[in-house]
């Protein structure tokens, strides 16, 4: 079948897409169209014509990969601008993801029918883009203004049914084609671009104000506010003349450029070397938690909400009962917020039990032990699950930290033991970092790569490492930040800094929130060559003195509420073991702040894919912008690197290195040997 054909059948014709995997707009869909629908015009026994496509959803968009190329005829807006110049009724007959120009299709045709489990949407803020297809334009005449922000700036996609109920679709169907057709019979030509939309100046602005928190540095959707004003004042052409405008000065920014990494890089992290589609995989049906923290509750909600069977192991009947009202309290909140039904709650919930017993979890398919975050306890743990697990079942641990190929020779099954590391909070944060032993098989890999998709999870291949991709990244900011405050910057500076470069919070206001405590605890257990001390000496300090954080009232701030305030200790500890190490303090720049953390990062990086433990330096951008909320506009620290130079980033490593010592700002010889290859100017 060619990538768009036609076929008539009592005076409508249809014209089908099919351009696997999502009928993306690519130059050769969009020159099949216009061929079509030209020819089509010209066609006097064609009275209605439905746009439909083959496979598994309606067009999901311009074809990401022609971004950034010189525009070929043609282009997206010029198809829009054929199919309004259309002289008979065009409809849309979409089903799967209508996203983006795929939903923009359907605006430009004249009626949409939609399948019942379609969705239609315009994400174009997640590529730091706006719609630029007419989407700016048409969908506020058709919905309105305020419904048209919603939409078009949280990028969300909305059902078939509320599409129905806001006069997006005109036609819910069970059988689209079929009904496509039978709608088109009696239809006339009406256009979007003919409508008209209203909106007062105060809704811009109000909206603006609105999501300056959550788009804080970002491009695109106050640009998409922009053009949605325009859509209210100026008549289309002159719109659609803004919006083309706006929308190629957003695909040529840094911004866009990073979140179209980010897309590609999100779905290349779920290829691995070895594994393909015929790789083996098992069914996971029933999953056993052993612990009920706060972790053990939050991962055992990500399968009861995907519809598995959840056992939950405590140590004690009251500690068994207190996790089950934890997780029941956790799904109290997302009906109250509208997030799911009570009837969901209600089923999830049915599908918990709790025990103290390791019998019941014998017949398992995958076992997660989210213990207490030591060695010892997770070993003797392991091997408890070992001897009550079926053959097949996988063993898990969500260890932060620890070595997983020692743990494993707990059990007597080291090829079905692997690291399942979630961060909290487990139900809410996308990542999952999936850590391979050396032993583990590729079956049990391949099968928790399935599960990721399942749960929802964004995941990640690691190999075994102090800390994994993320943690052990996250500990050399860490320990730049540590450092700079016995140099003499301060709590505040620090924060402020990493906050303006786009982080979602600063370093300290981080271990505030997670608790100081908690890497304290996990750093006495290593040798004292194996991290610099001094970074962490006043956070070993304040735990010492009872400031563990926000949950204590006090730690690198001092809290009073959700209000937090300068803690003076704070400095009187910076000085006292800078004295202590003879570190000479002075004022520090913020470009002196920031390039220590992030180079401190970007360095980590290229070490991690060096020695393997990452499969690519885009697995490390996925890891840290879903971790730990580095900003997506700048792609990630190893696309950040692009944009910095290459050779620039290893010379201020190099200063770094010739300044304080190379013990930690050794430059990674990956990085060395990209830099000498790469043709940038200083
Ligand atoms: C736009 O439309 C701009 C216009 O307003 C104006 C233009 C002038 N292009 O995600 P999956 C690939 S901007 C190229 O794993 P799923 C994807 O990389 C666009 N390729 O499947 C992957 O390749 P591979 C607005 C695309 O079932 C394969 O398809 N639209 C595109 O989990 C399968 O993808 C969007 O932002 C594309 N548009 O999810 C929608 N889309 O197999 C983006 C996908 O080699 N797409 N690919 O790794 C999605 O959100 C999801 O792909 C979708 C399916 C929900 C559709």
């Amino acid at each position: 079948m060619s990538i768009v054909s036609t076929s008539i059948n009592d005076n409508i014709a249809v014209v089908t897409i099919d351009n696997p995997p999502v009928n993306a707009l690519s130059h050769a869909v969009r020159d099949g169209v216009s061929k079509a629908l030209s020819e089509l015009n010209n066609n006097d026994t064609v009275n209605a014509v439905v746009i439909h496509c083959a496979g598994r959803t309606f067009c999901a968009g311009a074809d990401i990969t022609e971004f950034g190329k010189p525009p070929v005829s043609p282009t997206l807006p010029e198809l829009m601008a054929e199919m309004d110049e259309f002289s008979k009724p065009l409809i849309a007959a979409m089903h799967g993801t209508a996203l983006g120009g795929g939903f923009e299709v359907g605006l430009a045709c004249h009626y949409r029918v939609m399948d019942g489990r379609a969705k239609v949407g315009l994400p174009e803020v997640n590529l730091g883009l706006m719609p630029g297809a007419g989407g700016t334009q048409r969908l506020p005449r058709l919905i309105g203004a305020e419904k048209s922000l919603e939409m078009i700036t949280s990028g969300k996609p909305i059902k078939a049914e509320k599409a129905l109920s806001l006069g997006v679709a005109d036609l819910v169907s069970d059988d689209l084609l079929c009904d496509a057709i039978n709608f088109a019979k009696d239809k006339t030509v009406r256009r979007i671009r003919d409508l008209k939309c209203d909106a007062g100046e105060e809704l811009f602005a109000d909206f603006k104000k609105k999501i300056a928190r959550k788009s804080r540095g970002f491009l695109a959707p106050f640009a998409a506010i922009d053009a949605v004003k325009v859509a209210c004042d100026l008549d289309f052409d002159a719109g659609i003349e803004f919006e083309r405008e706006k929308f190629m000065e957003l695909v040529a920014s840094s911004h866009s450029k990073a979140q179209r990494h980010l897309f590609f890089a999100e779905r290349q992290a779920a290829k691995v070397d070895g594994i393909d589609k015929n790789t083996a995989t098992r069914d996971i049906n029933n999953v056993a938690v052993v612990g009920g923290g706060i972790m053990g509750c939050g991962i055992a909600v990500n399968f009861l909400s995907s519809g598995m069977a959840v056992t939950l192991l405590e140590i004690t009947g009251d500690a068994a009962n207190a996790a089950k009202q934890k997780i029941e309290k956790i799904y109290a909140s997302n009906v109250s917020k509208g997030r799911m039904t009570d009837t969901q709650m209600a089923a999830a919930m049915n599908a918990l039990s709790v025990t103290t017993s390791y019998d019941d979890l014998s017949d398992s398919d995958l076992m997660i032990e989210a213990v207490f975050e030591d060695m010892n306890i997770k070993k003797e743990v392991l091997s408890k699950l070992d001897n009550v697990a079926k053959d097949g079942a996988i063993i898990a641990t969500n260890t932060s930290f620890l070595d997983i190929d020692e743990m494993a020779t707990a059990t007597s099954r080291v090829s079905d033991v692997i690291g399942l590391h979630f961060f909290s909070p487990a139900h809410i944060m996308p990542l999952l970092e999936i850590v391979k032993t050396d032993n583990t098989s590729n079956e049990v890999i391949a099968t928790a790569f399935k599960l990721a998709k399942k749960i929802r999870k964004t995941p990640v291949l690691s190999g075994v490492c102090y800390g994994f991709i993320a943690n052990r990244m996250s500990s050399c900011y860490g320990r730049e930040a540590g450092l700079l405050l016995l140099e003499g910057a301060s709590v505040e500076q620090v924060d402020q800094t990493m906050y303006d470069f786009g982080m979602p919070m600063g370093m300290f206001s981080m271990l505030d929130m997670a608790g100081i405590d908690i890497g304290v605890m996990a750093r006495s257990k290593l040798s004292d060559d194996a991290y610099d001390k001094r970074a962490f000496s006043v956070h070993a300090a304040l735990v010492d003195a009872g400031h563990k954080g926000q949950k204590t009232g006090a730690g690198f701030y001092e809290y009073d509420g959700r209000d937090k305030k300068k803690h003076a200790l704070v400095e009187e500890l910076a000085e006292e073991f800078a004295k202590k190490y003879n570190i000479k303090r002075d004022d520090i720049s913020s470009k002196e702040i920031e390039e220590r953390c992030i180079f401190a990062l970007i360095n980590e990086g290229y070490k991690i894919v060096e020695e393997g433990i990452a499969q690519r330096t885009s697995d490390i951008d996925v890891v840290y912008a879903f971790a730990f909320g580095f900003p997506r506009y700048k792609g990630g620290p190893m696309h950040y690197v692009e944009h910095l130079g290459l050779k620039y980033v290893l010379k201020r490593i190099n200063e770094f290195a010739a300044k304080y010592g190379d013990r930690w700002w050794r430059p990674s010889p990956l990085l060395v040997k990209l830099a000498e290859e790469s043709e940038e100017n200083v």
